[in-house]
């Protein structure tokens, strides 16, 4: 293989390499002999200057006329479109999942970016009625300043989108820290944003780990900003170093989605959704359906056909068509799979298929492991309750409905949840009960559209949004206004009071 290329932190609108002049290898977690790329492993000192190149940009983007970024955003997404499929290689080839999944990867980002576009002739304030006579009132969205992003490496560029589109067509300027694991994703992203024509230090990158780049974006004082994708742990950091400067905030973490599966469910379609749900990006999704909470009448059925049909899958390098599941992302998220199903045996779990790594032929080369199913799992298992973010799922047969929602309910998480049921009320009540950001009837907990709020409630998020108009919020802040034309001194609450 050649000599991998070497890329470089683009700062103010300049391709720079690390002050330090280091670098951090990105390989292919299917072969890893495969070195996709050297990215600059960044410290305090790179921050520091695109948070300035960041600050110096500010001004004339905040005042450029939102429909005017509107339209740099849409040229943007027109140009993934076009860039497309080799967008989606170059993904498949830093991050594991197999094409079709990098392709959908790519058109999320360009779904945010023709979506936060039209945002541009929107932004939407409210006007409403003063209390007193020839007096006019709205409020409107107030851009903040320098955005510092944080992205993980399981949706590398559309998850990158979520977050720099929404800044940018609020008017606030960008530094973006990818995924250790994932930059190139992020760089092309990017790039797609030079090529349509965005000002030199609105969009900045510097690529590095978390504890030497990430944490100096997150104190930084001119970031007003900070918004974070990743570990409920990291979070839990994150939120604590904001809080010290009052930063506006978005979190996204963990999740542990529960799929019920009632009695009067069509099976067929169930296991489409669970094998799906549970597999797709080999369970590396915080959407992923970690727990599939079955009717117990339904529940050994149900077992013996997913056993069945996640046998099928087809696992291996992501790059050749056909194949169904890639690798875990790095060694370590490997063992953490590893370690859990452990747990699960020890637990006295049944484990039903897989639970061992794969390394027949040029699998020795990744870090695959078999689509693992557990069943009779109960509910206070660690491997229940924890997220894996693996390839593993865990069966729980319960006995109603309340049971089902309140097994549901009862982990540290609340992302996204899904009900199989033929029966309205069921649908309805579960619609109502399951305490999570997302819930799916007939269809399974991932596959959320960008149009929507995205987020979820306890261990997962700290109240905000991504996707809809709702994330919006994260990167505004709203302002008053108040237009007194009576010629005189009106003074409210009194004035006007009988
Ligand atoms: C994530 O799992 O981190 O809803 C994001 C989904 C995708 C996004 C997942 N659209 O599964």
């Amino acid at each position: 293989m050649s000599d991998p290329k070497t890329y470089l932190n683009y700062i103010g609108g300049e391709w720079v390499a690390a002050r330090s002049g280091k670098t951090f290898e990105n390989r292919n977690p299917a072969d890893t002999r495969d070195v996709v790329g050297l990215f600059p492993d960044s410290g305090a000192d790179d921050i520091n200057d695109a948070v300035a190149a960041a600050s110096a940009a500010y001004n004339a983007w905040r005042l450029t006329p939102a429909p005017k970024r509107g339209e740099i955003i849409f040229r943007a997404s027109q140009i993934l479109q076009q860039r497309k499929e080799e967008y989606a290689q170059d993904m498949t080839r830093e991050m594991g999942k197999v094409l079709a999944e990098t392709r959908g990867d790519v058109q999320e980002a360009i779904d945010m970016g023709f979506y936060m576009a039209g945002e541009g002739r929107r932004l939407h304030g409210v006007t409403t009625p003063s209390e007193l006579p020839n007096k006019f009132q709205m409020s409107v969205r107030q851009p903040l300043g320098v955005c510092g992003l944080i992205a993980p490496w399981n949706f590398p560029m559309a998850i990158p989108s979520w977050k720099i589109f929404p800044a940018l067509i609020c008017g606030n300027t960008v530094v973006i820290k990818p995924a250790e694991d994932t930059p190139l994703s992020t760089y092309n992203l990017v790039q797609a944003l030079i090529d349509a024509g965005l000002p030199k230090g609105v969009v900045n990158i510097v690529s590095g780990y978390g504890p030497s780049a990430g944490e100096p974006l997150v104190i930084h004082p001119d970031v007003k900003v900070v918004s974070f994708t990743g570990s409920t742990e990291v979070g839990k950091h994150v939120s604590k170093l904001c809080a010290e400067q009052f930063k506006h905030l978005s979190l996204e973490m963990g999740g542990k989605n529960p799929m019920i599966v009632m009695d009067d469910a069509d099976l067929d379609l169930v296991l489409a959704g669970a094998v799906w749900g549970a597999f797709g990006t080999s369970g590396q999704r915080c959407t992923a359906t970690s727990r599939v909470i079955a009717h117990r009448k339904i529940a050994a059925e149900l077992t013996e056909r997913m056993q069945a049909e996640t046998r099928q899958i087809r696992v291996g390098n992501g790059l050749q068509e056909g194949m169904q599941m890639g690798p875990s992302i790095n060694e370590g998220q490997l063992g953490v799979v590893q370690k859990y199903v452990g747990i699960g045996r020890d637990e006295g779990a049944q484990l039903v298929l897989g639970g061992e790594r794969l390394s027949e032929g040029d699998l020795a080369h990744g870090f695959f492991h078999q689509p693992t199913i557990f069943g009779e799992v109960k509910r206070t298992m660690r491997i229940a309750q924890e997220e894996i973010f693996g390839p593993v799922v865990s069966i729980i047969p319960v006995d109603s409905l309340e049971e089902a929602i309140d097994v549901a309910n009862d982990v540290p998480y609340g992302l996204s949840s899904a009900i199989y049921t033929r029966n309205v009320n069921n649908a309805f009540m579960a619609m109502r009960d399951l305490y999570t950001g997302i819930v799916y009837v007939n269809a399974p907990t991932i596959g959320a559209e960008i149009h929507l709020p995205f987020g979820g409630t306890k261990g997962t998020g700290n109240g905000k949004r991504e996707g809809g108009t709702q994330v919006l919020d994260t990167y505004t802040e709203w302002k008053s206004l108040y237009v007194d034309y009576s010629g005189g001194l009106q003074r409210a609450q009194i004035d006007n009071a009988e």
